[in-house]
């Protein structure tokens, strides 16, 4: 395993072509895999696409880019000395912010001397009979290593949908998860804006306020709640900080992966109307989505309990809404509230009051073709527009993955695998492509939890698998197929006890075009997927097949 460690390098020298574990992605679960690897002796080496490390962070720069989860939980947790020094200054943060903390993390723990930017890996094939993967990138480096740990994201695969005429729009075009680093103004500018999943109602409201005109193009109108952002507050930072190491503990053993929230005791049908009113307002002034969800015990599984929370979050945007047509409109029917990811805003419903703001309802109304200055939807021609926003979404959990041609020598390739959706076990290992880690993916609670919680759990998971195999003298390690079925069973059974798989939500891939409707993450709970992964580990990493 650690052919490579004695080679040493100066800053200069080229690197070398062969390492223990080749990182693929510098976002936050990158940075740690190489952080953690690299402090078991082994020899890493991180490729990033991009021209700086961040992943989601640094891609993401549209106005209003923030956090939905709050900072003190959105941070690592491996170093006490790093959640205790760094001061989050607001409630949820930014993305200029969170960038810059990704960006004293690479610093503070040395990580920029194995990364490699503006590389993006195209090719990893894997030799059984030497037992490593050759990789292959865009500049044309060709590299091998025993073990890749792929952290390539979850939503890193920016979508624009193919729409006719698209090429032909005289105006600016852009896409939330590509956003120009220098910014955009939009200042006296007539500005479509296509989506309304988080990433359009962040924005939304702040281009409104810059813009001359905006008008949005809703297909399915998102439950949001308020955010409630602020200035955080000294005292409750100093509170925090005096429990972090307990609180990053006490996380582990919640469904979300987030602490603080106690967990509810009752069905919300339990409950009188009046007690439920008095819950939900509650929750809606204190802001977040966790606390709002953990109002009762069922509101993910009971569709009655669930209609009681959404015709409450539909009332408030009647009341926030001026014109009843438009409220109409923004009101969510056709899906339960939180199975699609609940939006958190600041003044989102409120932005429908300006008078330089217009709602088209393409549900209704659809896009028929991008013009030359606008856009056409079945009864109406729109325009005319200088820039068309893309707030489109992502090819979630598998796009990045499937993007790169991954395969085993004279075997298929993963994007074949996966024809009919993600297979892995436990989101971790793929069966029939050994000593390929996965990083929160699908099939693991991932993108249903607090993200940083997730990567620190599966990164750990990971090397300790690495210094078990070390120890016993392994140089490979494959899911078994079986294992891996029963576990996609689990998955999709306890999906479909919910009521997630009633959305057309990215969770099912329903935003692609073609892509086969599979609930790819685990919604079973970070808590008992954590203790399963334990589970697995002490008992001799059941249902993976190791080999010397
Ligand atoms: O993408 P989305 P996103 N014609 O897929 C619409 C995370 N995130 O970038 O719902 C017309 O949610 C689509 O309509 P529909 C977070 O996990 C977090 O906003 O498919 N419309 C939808 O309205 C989030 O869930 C944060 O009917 C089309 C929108 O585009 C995930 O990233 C911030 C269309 C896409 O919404 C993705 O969010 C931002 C078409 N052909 C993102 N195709 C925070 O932490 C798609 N749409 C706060």
């Amino acid at each position: 395993m650690s052919e490579a460690m004695q080679e040493t390098r100066t800053a200069s020298a080229p690197p070398p072509a062969h390492y223990d574990v080749i990182v693929v992605g510098g976002g936050l679960g990158g940075l740690y895999a190489l952080h953690r690897l690299r402090a078991l002796g082994l020899t890493v080496r991180l490729f990033e696409a991009g021209s700086g490390v961040g992943g989601t962070w640094f891609w993401n720069r549209y106005p209003g880019a923030r956090c939905d989860v709050e900072s003190m939980e959105y941070s690592y947790s491996f170093s006490n000395d790093l959640q205790q020094q760094w001061v989050w200054p607001e409630r949820y943060g930014t993305q200029p912010e969170i960038l810059r903390y990704i960006n004293h993390v690479a610093d503070r723990f040395d990580l920029r001397r194995d990364i490699q930017l503006n590389t993006r890996v195209t090719s990893a094939l894997f030799d059984p009979d030497v037992r490593r993967w050759t990789l292959k990138t865009e500049p044309g480096d060709v590299v091998s290593a025993r073990f890749c740990v792929m952290a390539s994201g979850n939503l890193s695969t920016p979508r624009v949908p193919d729409f006719k005429g698209l090429a032909g729009f005289r105006g600016r075009c852009y896409h939330s998860g590509l956003w120009p680093h220098e910014g955009v103004d939009f200042s006296s500018q007539r500005v479509a804006v296509i989506g309304t999943g988080s990433s359009g109602v962040q924005m939304i409201p702040l281009i409104a306020a810059q813009a001359d005109r905006l008008t949005v193009f809703q297909r399915t109108a998102n439950f949001s709640l308020p955010a409630r952002n602020a200035p955080l507050d000294p005292e409750r930072e100093r509170r925090h900080k005096e429990h972090y190491p307990a609180r990053r503990r006490a996380a582990l053993e919640t469904p979300f992966g987030i602490a603080g929230h106690p967990a509810p005791t009752q069905s919300a049908r339990q409950v009188t109307e009046q007690e439920r009113q008095r819950a939900y307002e509650a929750k809606w002034a204190e802001g977040g989505s966790i606390s709002f969800l953990y109002s009762y015990t069922d509101l993910l599984v009971d569709q009655a309990s669930n209609d009681t929370a959404a015709e409450f979050v539909r009332q408030k945007i009647r009341g926030i809404v001026h014109s009843p047509a438009i409220a109409e409109i923004l009101a969510p029917k056709d899906h339960p509230i939180g199975t699609k990811r609940l939006c958190l805003d600041t003044n989102y419903y409120e932005t429908y009051n300006r008078n330089n703001v217009s709602l088209v309802d393409v549900k209704h109304d659809p896009i028929v073709e991008i013009t030359a200055s606008g856009l056409r939807t079945a009864s109406t021609e729109h325009g005319p527009f200088d820039a068309i926003v893309f707030a489109t979404g992502f090819d979630a959990m598998t796009g990045a993955l499937r993007e790169i041609d991954i395969r085993v020598q004279d075997g298929g390739t993963l994007a074949d695998e996966w024809q009919a959706g993600p297979r892995t076990y436990l989101g971790l290992m793929m069966a029939g492509f050994p000593n390929m880690f996965v990083v929160t993916g699908p099939g693991s609670p991932s993108v249903k939890t607090q993200m940083i919680l997730a990567i620190e759990q599966h990164t750990d998971w990971i090397a300790d698998c690495l210094v078990h195999m070390r120890e016993q003298g392994f140089t490979k390690i494959e899911a078994a197929r079986p294992a891996q079925d029963a576990w996609v069973q689990h998955v999709n059974e306890v999906a479909d006890s919910t009521l997630y798989p009633l959305a057309n939500s990215w969770y099912v891939g329903a935003n692609i075009p073609g892509k086969p409707r599979v609930f790819m993450p685990y919604v079973g709970g970070f808590a008992g997927y954590n203790q399963k992964c334990d589970a697995v580990a002490n008992n001799g990493y059941e249902g993976f097949v190791m080999t010397t």
